[in-house]
């Protein structure tokens, strides 16, 4: 064999260990090569050299990625020019601000010219998510000959929530520990940091909130504060600056303080020079997030002020930068006589108008809390003088933890299409989010991340899709679930198309599968505890709202929370259209139905059954779906690296185990109050509810 043999042979068998040898590490930015070799060659025609001007950090991880992606999808080297000169048949990084007039400042171009690819943009961001998008259209088989494409996110900061604490544990997360190694930093930088910022910058995302929002004063000590600022001079190169989930009384708990009132002048001294010494660590901060008076966590109601008080402090600390405060919506009180759909709109209401500009209000999509299926939140529609920011939870905290699989793009999306009639039909969610509704000069979407130290970092390998199908929501929330799930699978999983639409496939209905089994027709579980397993008998606890039963009010004549007029009047809280189309139990969609009607057990729905029989035909279906996802997955068995193919399967056999005990938690304890038989078609649950709570009791021993 001669020497050019033997090195095409080693790299055949090298691609060929590594096809099949997949921990999940690389994400969607594997740049394995790319089979078809016609394909290759032609790519490789138009990608013989990478011209960039300047050598600034952000565009060098542009060229270094777009080397690496080439070098991996395309097997060959690609060499890096600083500039074209006359050659062509190349790819070329320009920023500029000539021939670009729809693109916002971090919006790319992708053009075809004279026989080069022109990647451009206004900034050095913009042309580094370009060469992404270029890399995808690779990776996604697409053309790469006439191009011309250009996109600009529609809202400005797209960012991720990570809710890690210092001592490494990740609040609602299922995949491991903390990514950041606080006791590492900031001396030892990790080399995974660089590569979550490829991957995030890879989607658009440019912002991350590094710590929980049941937040640790520890985080604004300077000790601290030079770990985080050694992270954000990795993130720094992928265009994504790092924030902070603050503790209100931090001026008590670090600054020696004996009040955090916001309108003291110490109080408020203290803030702008912890700020001061935050820009001077990190000069790209980001800025503030805050979880204040909610669930127990202090705030300036402790003081007799109100949320525009503490949120328009931390804005004045701010002013001198370029930062931003975000005040979270999640508030709710312990009041047996209130409906916690309600409390955040009458909370956050009457200041509309009162925060300052430097504030963005951010509020979960639902009105309770992250549930499978939730009505958008009131307040969007609500406070047009207020940018409000929606906030999804990534990680599956109600959504079977790392065990089910769940595909998060159609909850996303149900709720950012939510039309909230503000303006007039059409006023959706996502309109009033980008701005285009109100016209907020600040927009922002965040997601609640559900990365780990897991080698693969989501835990469930489909849950990657996840973390992928925000960042390319928040970028351009317009793309359909389908198209990111094709985009996902093809990068992530497999480019065979008779293997990509069974996966898609099952990915697209995941998420109303789950529903079924776990709380169809409007209900919900959001009561405290570990969220894992339904507990509908839950009914004890310090406070109402945290138990099951005040969620879903069965008793002897049915089930569901009225609230309508005649009940908690929660609905009156949207526009008189939204109200129109749920306030009528005859008319409710069924999928809604429970959010706000008590319904009777006997009462006969559009589909011609008893509401009892459409609860039974929902759970029952839930969970039989799930053979027929296993189905869908064993179909693809040779087409998908067979670690990955195994992970998935063992999942989805727990998922069809948990699912079937989750189903037979809510008939068996629904039917004590319903007394109806589960309908003749469905076999009955070979175990009592006794057996259900005793084995809910053993996933909450000590
Ligand atoms: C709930 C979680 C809790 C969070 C809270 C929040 O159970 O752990 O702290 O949301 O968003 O869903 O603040």
């Amino acid at each position: 064999m001669n020497c050019k043999k033997l090195i095409s042979f080693c790299f055949l068998v090298f691609t060929t260990i590594c096809s099949y040898a997949d921990d999940g590490y690389r994400l969607w930015l594997k740049y394995d090569l790319i089979k078809d070799a016609g394909k290759r060659e032609a790519y490789a025609r138009s990608a013989q050299f990478i011209a960039v001007s300047g050598n600034s950090p952000v565009l060098k991880a542009a060229s270094d990625e777009l080397k690496n992606g080439l070098q991996g999808l395309l097997g060959k080297s690609v060499p890096v020019l600083a500039n074209a000169g006359n050659r062509t048949g190349g790819i070329i990084l320009a920023v500029t601000n000539t021939g670009l007039p729809t693109l916002n400042a971090e919006g790319y171009q992708i053009k075809s010219q004279s026989n080069n690819i022109v990647i451009s943009g206004k900034t050095e961001s913009a042309v580094l998510y370009g060469a992404f998008a270029l890399l995808r259209q690779l990776q996604t088989l697409q053309p790469m000959a006439n191009l011309a494409l250009t996109s600009s996110p529609k809202v400005r900061y797209r960012m991720l929530n990570h809710w890690d604490n210092p001592n490494a544990t990740i609040e609602r997360g299922y995949a491991g520990e903390s990514l950041w190694k606080w006791y590492e930093l900031p001396e030892r930088l990790d080399p995974r940091y660089r590569d979550y910022a490829r991957a995030n910058a890879s989607l658009g995302i440019n912002a991350t909130v590094v710590n929980n929002v049941n937040a640790s004063s520890r985080f604004l000590t300077t000790e601290y504060l030079h770990k985080v600022a050694a992270l954000a001079g990795v993130f720094r190169q992928y265009g994504i600056r790092v924030y902070l989930s603050i503790y209100f009384p931090a001026p008590k708990t670090i600054g020696g303080l004996k009040t955090a009132d916001p309108l003291d002048p110490e109080v408020r001294k203290w803030w702008a020079d912890k700020t001061k010494e935050i820009y001077s660590l990190i000069p790209d901060f980001g800025g503030f997030l805050v979880k204040a008076n909610s669930e127990g966590e202090p705030g300036p109601q402790d003081y007799g002020r109100n949320h525009a008080d503490g949120a328009n402090m931390l804005a004045e600390a701010l002013k001198p930068y370029d930062g931003i405060v975000l005040w979270r919506a999640f508030v709710y009180k312990a009041d047996p006589k209130a409906d916690r759909f309600k409390a955040a709109l009458e909370e956050f209401g009457d200041l509309d108008g009162k925060f300052d500009k430097k504030v963005i209000v951010q509020v979960k999509n639902g009105p309770i809390d992250f549930q499978p299926r939730e009505p958008f939140s009131p307040l969007f529609g609500k406070m047009p003088k207020t940018p409000l920011a929606v906030e999804f939870q990534i990680t599956q905290e109600y959504l079977g933890f790392a065990t089910h699989m769940v595909y998060e793009a159609p909850l996303f999306k149900e709720c950012l299409e939510s039309d909230t009639y503000a303006k007039g039909k059409g006023t959706t969610v996502a309109k009033v989010v980008d701005g285009s509704a109100f016209g907020y000069e600040l927009t922002a979407m965040a997601g609640v991340a559900n990365t780990g130290s897991d080698r693969n970092w989501t835990g469930h390998p489909m849950a990657q899709a996840n973390w992928y199908a925000f960042g390319r929501l928040a970028w351009d929330h317009t793309l359909s679930s389908e198209a990111i799930a094709n985009e996902w699978v093809t990068m992530t999983l497999t480019t065979e198309p008779k293997a990509v639409k069974p996966i898609t496939d099952m990915m697209l209905k995941s998420r109303d599968i789950y529903v079924n089994y776990n709380t169809p027709m409007g209900l919900s579980r959001p009561w405290t505890g570990v969220h894992f397993a339904p507990e509908p008998w839950q009914n004890r606890s310090p406070r109402p709202d945290w138990t099951a039963v005040y969620y879903h009010r069965a008793d002897s004549v049915g089930i569901g929370f009225d609230r309508t007029a005649k009940g908690s009047d929660a609905l009156s809280q949207y526009a008189p259209a939204v109200q129109q189309q749920w306030n009528n139990p005859e008319t409710c969609p069924l999928p809604y139905l429970l959010w706000f009607h008590h319904v009777a057990w006997t009462k006969k729905l559009s589909t011609g059954r008893s509401l009892w029989d459409e609860l039974c035909t929902h759970f029952y279906t839930g969970a039989d779906s799930v053979i027929w996802m296993q189905k869908q997955w064993n179909q693809v068995k040779n087409e998908i690296d067979p670690e990955t193919y195994t992970n998935v399967a063992a999942r989805l056999q727990t998922q069809h185990k948990e699912a079937i005990w989750w189903r037979d938690a809510w008939v068996l304890y629904l039917q004590e109050y319903a007394r109806q038989p589960i309908p003749a078609s469905y076999k009955k649950p070979d175990r009592t509810l006794d057996d259900v709570k005793k084995l809910v009791d053993v996933y909450l021993m000590r």
